[in-house]
């Protein structure tokens, strides 16, 4: 007798729990794009700074890119052209740097620790 009732119980949440279901990714989903809203607001340029990443980005003269720390241990040193910059190494995730470009032409930066794999360029255009 009880476990009859628990199947019919059983039966009546299944429309209640695909719904459930359905509003969870639903605000999943929502949650990754406000991730992402915040993640812009602090500057023109956003990039991801973790392993495997590598970047050719162009701005316009006076525009500032801000990279986040994935996971991991990483630092963002320039390495030649016009500007320097060098964020020195931080383990958190979720750690900034912004470096705001000033002058015209072609900066190459690295990450020390993953230099094949988490490198790019900032060409200056005015
Ligand atoms: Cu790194």
């Amino acid at each position: 007798m009880k476990k009859i009732n628990i199947i019919s119980v059983l039966k009546k949440f299944k429309t209640l729990l695909f719904v459930v279901f359905i509003i969870f990714q639903a605000c999943s989903k929502d949650s990754i794009d406000d991730e992402n809203e915040n993640y812009n607001n602090d500057s023109e340029y956003n990039l991801l700074w973790q392993s495997g990443t590598s970047y050719e980005t162009t701005i316009q003269l006076g525009e500032t890119i801000t990279w986040t720390w994935g996971g991991g241990t990483h630092n963002l040193r320039s390495t030649g052209g016009v500007e320097t910059f060098d964020s020195g190494y931080s383990s958190t995730y979720g750690f900034t740097f912004s470096h705001t470009f000033t002058v015209v032409g072609t900066t190459t930066y690295v990450c020390d620790p993953h230099e094949s794999h988490m490198y790019g360029t900032v060409t200056v255009i005015e």
